[in-house]
């Protein structure tokens, strides 16, 4: 029995998990559901959604779901912060990241007119101004790398390597946030997906 990712390569809930995976070093195999426009992961699991994971056989969807089982069976490297209040907060955030700025990535993606970028722009201009704040004298959010860091790192990362929007040199901590993360996964460039095993 062997763990599986279904997966591709440019989906940021997709990067969430692989740097999971790395940083609790547990070994997985890459489907990239490109290869056979998901022919194999709609045969293994009924749905297009990836990530999804072959755990041992049994089919795992959703980059949240799989996190946690992950944590579970393999608690070293926790990431998640210690603590019911922290560790509550910190899935409030992975869920906010997960639900709200994804949709700040789309109308970003999908903005075709002066009028619907402006609009993207306040909605990032929202959370770049809340995520200034979160990342204010700290590397991050809790006292390790956890997955609200991930997650949000995943969409940024999304913004800045799909969307092709930088963000402002205004927001110092985000950007800060982003360097740190890109030297803590080890990317030569924040160009790059992150592709890596383990840490
Ligand atoms: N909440 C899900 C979101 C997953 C998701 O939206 N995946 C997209 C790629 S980024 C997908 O597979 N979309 C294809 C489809 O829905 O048919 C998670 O955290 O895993």
């Amino acid at each position: 029995m062997a763990i599986r990712l279904f997966q591709s390569q440019t989906s940021m809930f997709c990067e969430k998990v692989r740097v999971v995976f790395a940083l609790k070093k547990v070994p997985y195999e890459i489907v990239d559901v490109r290869k056979d426009e998901r022919k194999s992961l709609i045969e293994f699991t009924g749905q297009r959604k990836v990530p999804t994971m072959d755990y041992n056989g049994k089919s795992v969807i959703d980059s949240t779901v799989i996190s946690a089982l992950l944590e579970k069976d393999y608690p070293a490297n926790s990431v998640y912060p210690d603590g019911a209040a922290a560790n509550g907060l910190c899935l409030a955030l992975e869920d906010w990241s997960d639900e709200v700025l994804i949709h700040a990535n789309h109308a970003m993606r999908r903005a075709e007119t002066p009028d619907a970028r402006k609009k993207a722009e306040e909605q990032w201009a929202t959370h770049f101004n809340a995520l200034e704040q979160m990342y204010s004298g700290k590397k991050f959010i809790f006292d390790r790398m956890t997955i609200a860091d991930i997650a949000i790192f995943s969409q940024l990362h999304y913004l800045y390597t799909t969307v092709k929007y930088e963000i402002p040199a205004n927001y110092k901590n985000v950007l800060a946030f982003m360097e740190n993360m890109r030297q803590t996964l080890k990317l030569n460039s924040l160009a790059d997906s992150f592709a890596a095993q383990s840490l």
